[in-house]
């Protein structure tokens, strides 16, 4: 950090941290200090006030109708496909598809890509970094189609160890479903190193984005990857929506996924024919409003100078690794170099929901548990961690309050 940064940092976080009223609340006593943002970020108000907007002045149905509030909701809805498009850099608006989360992106891929393509002795591979949503839908259609589901080691440091690559990507692999970043130990995994290895025996590649759009910018044309999906939760948007970005080609060669209302081109009891791509993948009324805070959400995403994200969370990063390094006795998971602002730590002899539970009564969100990654945590022979994971409008101060607090906690508990 440069003397001109840390003057100019405070300032420019304090003016984003307005845009966040939630923030600025007590919480048992104690200023509210928000450490949970790997599960869900807190939301600007672009976006509340985009939500109550859509309520209050163009509330209707998409795609449907004629009338002049139908054609406001549709337009808004179409805009974050738009956005979408521009924000994963991809020129071709048809390879977006709205769902439900990250987590209902990948069953979408699971089921309607992994049904047709993957066969009794074919191979799905993992890592031992992925959360239960890029392990069990691949389970499920393993067992169904009687596939295996091969796992990539890691190092003690918590990355990849891609000694066995060549075993590991074989002819027999279809599909490799990696996450881009950890969320339990935050390293920014080397995906381009599968991609590339992928594309010699022809198979697919889905990458969970869940826990990194919000860090860095994501190119998926450069990347060159089949599939990538994120929530909007985790970027500053609503619950309950997120995107699958898949290649045109693969899409429109895919079967699919739900069937209902907006999906087909014509239904008749002899018969039916399926929609275009994306709408074959977007069935029923989807959620509306949360699709359309979804663009407000790339807006404010967008809106931030990314130079400055990337060096106030690595910031925030090496400060509190620091900080909680001097603990005795704290040891943290996941010691990648290439790691996003996420610390996940255990302190001898304590179990990780009591010290979450009395950082909780100093006013600090963290999260505590297997964080839906029970085979890591396995790996590691531990039940869980404490995880701390800071957004852009953390700060400094809340460090000290994190470790302040800690200290206090352990010496309660020991
Ligand atoms: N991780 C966390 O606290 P959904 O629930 O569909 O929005 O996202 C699921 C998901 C998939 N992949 C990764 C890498 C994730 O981090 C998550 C969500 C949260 O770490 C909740 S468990």
């Amino acid at each position: 950090m440069t003397t001109q940064d840390s003057i100019i940092l405070p300032k420019a976080v304090d003016k984003l941290r307005d845009e966040f009223p939630i923030l600025h609340q007590e919480v048992n006593g104690h200023p509210l200090v928000y450490l949970d943002n790997a599960a869900t970020s807190q939301k600007p108000l672009s976006v509340v006030e985009s939500i109550t907007n859509y309520y209050l002045g163009y509330n209707a149905n998409i795609h449907r109708g004629v009338h002049h509030l139908a054609n406001l909701a549709t337009e808004a809805f179409e805009k974050t496909r738009k956005k979408l498009a521009a924000f994963l850099n991809t020129p071709d608006q048809r390879e977006i598809i709205f769902t439900s989360g990250t987590t209902d992106s990948i069953n979408l891929v699971a089921q309607a890509w992994g049904r047709m393509n993957v066969h009794s002795g074919d191979e799905i591979l993992v890592s031992m970094l992925e959360h239960h949503s890029n392990i069990v839908p691949w389970q499920m259609l393993a067992q169904e189609k009687g596939a295996v589901v091969r796992v990539i080691p890691i190092t003690p440091k918590g990355e990849w160890d891609l000694t066995d690559l060549n075993q590991l990507v074989n002819a027999k692999t279809k599909i490799i479903a990696v996450n881009h970043v950890s969320n339990a130990l935050g390293t920014i995994n080397p995906i381009e190193i599968l991609i590339a290895e992928a594309k010699k025996v022809g198979a697919k590649v889905l990458i969970d984005g869940a826990q990194s759009v919000v860090h860095f910018e994501v190119d998926v044309k450069a990347l060159d990857c089949d599939f990538y999906c994120f929530s909007a939760h985790k970027l500053y948007g609503p619950t309950g929506v997120g995107v699958l970005y898949g290649k045109a080609e693969v899409l429109e060669a895919m079967a699919p996924y739900r069937g209902g209302g907006e999906m087909i081109h014509t239904v008749s009891f002899s018969g039916t024919t399926y929609n275009e791509i994306p709408h074959k993948f977007e069935a029923g009324t989807p959620n509306i409003e949360g699709i359309i805070a979804f663009g407000a959400a790339i807006d404010f995403a967008t809106s931030l100078d990314k130079d400055f994200v990337q060096s106030h969370e690595h910031e925030l990063l090496r400060y509190a690794t620091e900080k909680l390094s001097s603990i005795e006795g704290l040891k943290i998971y996941g010691e990648s170099e290439n790691k996003v602002s996420v610390i996940s730590f255990l302190v001898d002899g304590i179990h990780p929901y009591d010290l979450g539970t009395l950082l909780d009564h100093q006013g600090i969100a963290v999260r505590t548990g297997h964080h839906c990654t029970q085979p890591l945590m396995e790996h590691f022979g531990i039940p869980g961690t404490v995880r701390a994971s800071f957004a852009v409008y953390n700060t400094i101060e809340e460090i000290d309050m994190l470790y302040n607090a800690l200290l206090k906690a352990i010496s309660m508990l020991k």
